[in-house]
């Protein structure tokens, strides 16, 4: 649309809910405020000095009966409020299963993304329309924040942990990114467009993408160019522990305790190998702290998470 607007396009199913969460509660809010402006308008007309009102002792109806109700009325409100609130922000929390992933990293000051098929880009994301995509993101510098107001999402992107988000866009079209946390001189440049597709013409655009290796096979390469292999490959002469199924197992720490690798375990392993050593090994990783930037690790990450069961050479 052209032209000056208060409302920011709606361009996804949480839109849609947050919209009808908003109108709702400025309709609640409006009544309230017409319902309260009135009587005091009533009240001051009917009780000015000099007139002749009864100002006596309130009947016994009005001091029990319509108190509890009002009261009761307002408390029922309340309750169905918060329910439609907590209901309409926990539907936001967690993507569907079958999500399309796709990996944001954030630096001052442009966004980068890479799809499940290898395809990057900067300041820029393609999504297709009705399919649930969640970002997995992390920062390499200081906090931003992902902001879509098109699909009224927003979410903190950290350094040193990984936060998620998902949405289901519902109508194709070009829409503003920003970052939404102040982060630098060029705070306000940072930003870009979330430009959503028919799913056939998000597929060829994918396709269409200079062709790169996808994050696990770009971790792969890692693993072997950052010298992992020399140690935690099978064939390693150095007692270091294998990483086949990694990914989600309990592994017994050197100093008692158990704890799953879950993908901030594995990260602290590579950036601080001497934080949780594994139980039966001597502590002669290397940390690969300011060796591998935010893209590397989740390259790096990806591939451990891809070495389920069987033994690869
Ligand atoms: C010098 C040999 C060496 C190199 C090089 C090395 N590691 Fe390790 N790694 C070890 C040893 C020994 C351990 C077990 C002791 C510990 O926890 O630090 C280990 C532990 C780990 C663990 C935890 C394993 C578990 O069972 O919980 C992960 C994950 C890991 N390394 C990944 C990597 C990655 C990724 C690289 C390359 C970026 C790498 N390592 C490079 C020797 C090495
Ligand atoms: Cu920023």
């Amino acid at each position: 649309m052209n032209g000056f607007s208060l409302w920011p396009p709606t361009a996804s199913e949480q839109a849609a809910r947050i919209d009808s969460l908003f109108i709702g509660l400025l309709v609640v809010a409006g009544a309230i405020l017409l319902l309260v402006a009135m009587l005091l308008l009533v009240f001051s007309i009917r009780y000015r000095r000099g007139s002749s009102a009864r100002r006596g002792e309130l009947p016994e109806f009005l001091r029990r009966d319509v108190e509890l109700g009002w009261t009761a009325a307002t408390l029922f409100l309340a309750i169905f409020l918060f329910w439609w609130a907590g209901a309409t922000q926990l539907r936001a929390s967690d993507a569907p299963p079958n999500a399309l992933e796709v990996h944001v990293v954030a630096k001052q000051w442009m966004w980068k993304a890479r799809h499940p098929n290898g395809a990057r880009e900067i300041n820029a994301l393609h999504v297709p329309r009705g399919e649930a995509v969640r970002l997995v993101m992390t920062s390499q510098d200081v906090i931003h924040s992902f902001f879509v107001p098109a699909f009224r999402v927003k979410q903190d992107v950290v350094p040193g942990r990984f936060t998620h988000m998902w949405f289901r866009a519902t109508k194709p079209g070009t829409y503003h990114l920003f970052c939404a946390e102040f982060c630098g001189t060029e705070h306000a440049t940072m930003g870009g467009t979330v430009t959503v597709m028919e799913p056939e013409d998000y597929a060829r655009w994918a396709t269409a993408q200079p062709q790169e290796q996808d994050l696990p096979g770009e971790g792969a390469a890692l693993f072997v160019s950052l010298g992992c292999s020399g140690c935690h490959a099978p064939s390693a002469a150095v007692h270091a522990p294998s990483l086949q199924g990694i990914y989600g197992r309990m592994v017994n720490l050197a100093d008692g305790r158990t704890v799953r690798a879950d993908a901030a375990y594995l990260r602290d392993s590579i950036l601080l190998p001497k934080r949780d050593l594994v139980a039966g090994y001597e502590p002669i990783m290397p940390s690969f702290e300011g060796l591998v930037d935010e893209g590397d690790l989740q390259s790096l990450l990806a591939y451990l998470e891809s070495l389920r069961g069987e033994i690869s050479r």
